[in-house]
């Protein structure tokens, strides 16, 4: 390593954003934590801004491997991996990557509901596998227009997803921490499992972190009506994951169509096995132009704290 970098990236970064990283900042890119306690002390004792991007929990000690750090950018809105207090007591900035995000996340949002009411990787199989050519019979799906979708967490994501699904014609449900301006014919609810008994489509829109741990308890998934589907975009965390194999094995819920799980990326086993669940790879974010633009604003906070100015993005 270069002792003298005064960024070091840390992360699975695709191949331009790293060379961004180099080019722009200089930065010395290391794929994932476990391998910054390796680094020689000398090539850490300059480093003044970490470029994070991962979910494997970035706390104090790992900020004391970094005695120089004033900025940590995470590539990500959600921040729920860096300890924000144990920053905070360091002197040390926090940034994200809001908005950038929350169309992409909105689309994915739409796909798995669709994906999993209208059975499209079924129907894929039932083409590739000849099924369709021997005239195998197909489950029908379930109508998506003018179902009602609830909205767990109304926020920049959350809303842009209710924008999307009001376009099919669907009542919007929602439940939100705090008071929101919503068009006319949208309905709060009290509690999330008041939110979950109005919902054919419960999607979880919250952040993650302590204050949503499990908010979506087994007394939530136990409120949703049986041929409703949990779909989750936002983080594993928010979920009771035991509770939601139950009710699935069970059939007291129709199915979950989720982008996040508890134990990414090697998921509870018996989630890979129930029928009724559709998984993807936490890919919310993930298209070309979307991931430029967060690379974009993750070097935006860099340079910004760097030249001694206020971040674009600051979270603490
Ligand atoms: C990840 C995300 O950051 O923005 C978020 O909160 O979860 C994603 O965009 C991305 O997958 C990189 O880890």
């Amino acid at each position: 390593m270069n002792s003298t970098s005064r960024t070091l990236a840390i992360g699975p970064y695709s191949e331009t954003d790293h060379r961004a990283l180099v080019d722009e900042l200089g930065a010395v890119v290391l794929p994932g934590l476990a391998a910054l306690a390796d680094l020689p002390q000398r090539d850490r004792a300059g480093v003044e801004a970490l470029a994070y991007m991962g979910h494997a929990p970035l706390g104090g000690a790992q900020m004391d491997l970094l005695p120089a750090l004033r900025v940590i950018a995470n590539y990500g809105v959600g921040y729920d991996a860096i300890d924000v207090a144990a920053a905070d007591a360091r002197g040390v900035v926090v940034t994200n990557t809001p908005d950038v995000l929350s169309e992409d996340v909105a689309d994915l949002a739409v796909a798995l509901i669709l994906a999993h009411a209208r059975g499209l990787v079924a129907g894929a199989a039932h083409v590739a596998t000849g099924g369709w050519a021997r005239g195998r019979p197909l489950p029908l799906g379930r109508k998506v227009s003018g179902a009602r979708v609830g909205i767990l967490g109304l926020g920049r994501i959350g809303r842009e997803i209710a924008d999307r699904m009001a376009a099919f014609g669907c009542p919007i449900h929602y439940w939100s921490r705090s008071a929101k301006s919503v068009p006319p014919g949208w309905t709060a609810h009290e509690t999330p499992a008041a939110l979950a008994a109005h919902s054919d489509f419960l999607v979880v829109a919250l952040v993650g972190g302590r204050e949503t741990e499990g908010m979506v308890s087994a007394g939530v998934i136990g409120a949703m009506p049986r041929d409703a589907v949990l779909v989750n975009i936002s983080r594993g965390s928010t979920v009771d994951e035991d509770a939601l194999i139950e009710a699935l094995a069970g059939g007291r819920i129709a199915g979950a169509a989720l982008d996040v799980m508890r134990n990414e990326p090697d998921p509870d086993a018996r989630l890979l096995t129930l029928p009724n669940v559709l998984l993807l790879p936490h890919i919310g974010s993930a298209t070309v132009e979307t991931r430029a633009e967060m690379a974009a604003l993750q070097r935006r906070n860099i340079a910004a704290v760097l030249k001694g100015e206020r971040p674009p993005t600051p979270v603490n």
